[in-house]
């Protein structure tokens, strides 16, 4: 975790909150929020203040500062990667989070900026991809190789040695078995019981899960 700079938070809807919370759990300088929204200027989040759009970032010198994604997945999915890849872009570096009521076993690897939030379990062996969230409560067994900005949803679980492509949404609550893989841009419904792999930008639901078709 580079929380050696102070932090500035992208977003301030729903999963700013919540990684403002665990920023705070973490004792983290936090400089503020920058929102798309004018109507969010000025306003606090957790007590912290919505500085400005993301004009207020670009002005800023890249080494004062570094960032964390706080724009979740619901509604346009692909914003968070593109504000994450945009900003890269620019010379900033995302912070990677690590809840303190998470467990994080040791041989674990967090690329740029993943997010690993509250009460949240990564198993041995686990690597997550940039920009990945492993939501509340979440659980990753061992040996799971989580692609780039991968969203696994508040409760999901995941058995030992599944593989995740890049920009996957596993939906809350979903089960995936031991070895399966799942391809780049599927998404994974809520509550589903994935026992077979899933090929890319196909979306699953069920229990056991079957394909929708392209996602
Ligand atoms: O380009 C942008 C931009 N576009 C939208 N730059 C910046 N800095 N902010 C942007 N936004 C802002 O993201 C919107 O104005 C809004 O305030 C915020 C998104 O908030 P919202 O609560 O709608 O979604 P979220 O992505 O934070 O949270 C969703 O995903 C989470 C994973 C929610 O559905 C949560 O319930 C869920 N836990």
């Amino acid at each position: 975790m580079n929380l050696d700079r102070p932090i500035l938070i992208i977003g301030a809807g729903g999963h700013a909150k919540v990684v403002a919370s665990t920023l705070k759990r973490l004792d983290a300088e936090v400089m503020g929020l920058v929102d798309a929204d004018p109507a969010r200027h000025g306003q606090r989040v957790l007590g912290f203040l919505v500085l400005g759009g993301d004009e207020w970032v670009m002005g800023r010198d890249p080494n004062s500062l570094h960032l964390v994604n706080g724009i979740g997945s619901v509604g346009r999915p692909g914003l968070r990667r593109d504000l994450f890849l945009r900003l890269k872009a620019k010379g900033f570096q995302f912070a990677s989070l690590v809840d303190p009521t998470a467990i994080v076993a040791e041989e674990v690897a967090l690329d740029e900026g993943a997010q690993v939030l509250a009460g949240a379990v990564l198993q041995p062996g686990t690597r997550l991809g940039a920009n990945v969230i492993v939501n509340t409560r979440a659980s990753v067994d061992h040996d799971c190789l989580i692609g780039a900005h991968v969203h696994i949803a508040p409760g999901a679980v995941l058995s030992g040695s599944v593989a995740v492509g890049d920009f996957v949404h596993i939906g809350t609550g979903a089960s995936i078995k031991q070895g399966v893989r799942i391809g780049s841009g599927a998404v994974v419904g809520i509550g589903a019981a994935v026992t077979r792999d899933v090929a890319p930008d196909t979306t699953v639901t069920g229990v056991p899960a079957r394909s929708l078709g392209m996602s």
